[in-house]
């Protein structure tokens, strides 16, 4: 059966994102000839940092047999698709390979201890954050972690994806908490066992910050310029 590649590659460029995430799939199913098509446009030059989109691509080959495409992404992306940039020496490797494995609650806690440890060794001993230590966080390493969270999620999951829903809502917490689930009615959803740790959250649920000392920290987070600046 012949498979029409060309109408393929041109759903990837000029597609919605809908259409490249269920074209990607395809190609994944259609053997040597699909996964040439996924590896090339891994490699694809970009301006900016990897989409969701780039993560269905990488997904999908990690999930093949293929020897050649194993050797592809050992040579290519031998830790993920995300660059881990920092300005603080901090290694985001394990909290890329979680991801990765969509293991989104150890992920979770992983990004809280990362979050500590970017605001130094008091936050770290603390195991929270002050809204001021916040507020210094370097751009780059709140963008490194977002688009962690962004790219293995199908753009579900990120500290931006949260503030866009937050600006929908006029900035109103109450409306935040319901629609991201982390507030039913007017009982708190209780961490960890009443969240959910997969896909089937709604946009924004992940990842979680406590409000048991006030809104001020996620306040901080969600206001932060990471999220009016371009991303390297
Ligand atoms: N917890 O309820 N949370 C904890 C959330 C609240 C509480 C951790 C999120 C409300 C206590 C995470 C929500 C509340 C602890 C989250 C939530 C509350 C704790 C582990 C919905 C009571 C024990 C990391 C907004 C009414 C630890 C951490 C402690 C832990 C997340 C209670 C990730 C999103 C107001 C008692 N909760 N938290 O921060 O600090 O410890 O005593 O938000």
């Amino acid at each position: 059966q012949q498979t029409d590649f060309s109408a393929l590659c041109l759903q990837l460029t000029n597609g919605s994102e809908k259409v490249q995430q269920q074209t990607l799939q395809k190609l994944a199913t259609l053997g040597n000839d699909g996964e040439k098509v996924l590896m090339d446009f891994l490699l694809q030059p970009r301006l900016q940092s990897p989409t969701w989109i780039d993560g269905i691509a990488y997904q999908a080959l990690r999930s093949s047999d293929s020897p050649a495409v194993s050797a592809f992404l050992e040579a290519n992306f031998p830790l993920g698709i995300v660059p881990l940039n920092s300005e603080r020496g901090i290694d985001y490797t394990q909290l890329q390979q979680l991801l990765i494995s969509q293991d989104f609650q150890a992920s979770d806690k992983l990004t809280l201890r990362l979050l500590c440890e970017l605001a130094g060794e008091l936050a770290l001993q603390r195991k929270w954050l002050y809204f001021t230590e916040v507020e210094s966080f370097p751009i780059t390493d709140l963008q490194t972690i977002n688009t962690l969270w962004l790219v293995y999620s199908e753009g579900k999951f990120g500290f931006s994806v949260q503030r866009e829903i937050w600006l929908a809502v006029g900035k109103n917490w109450e409306k935040l908490w319901s629609q991201i689930d982390w507030k039913n009615g007017n009982n708190w959803t209780r961490y960890p066992n009443e969240f959910t740790w997969n896909l089937t959250a709604p946009k924004g649920h992940l990842p979680l910050s406590n409000q048991l000392r006030g809104v001020r920290t996620i306040s901080a987070l969600l206001s932060h310029p990471a999220w009016t600046t371009a991303n390297k």
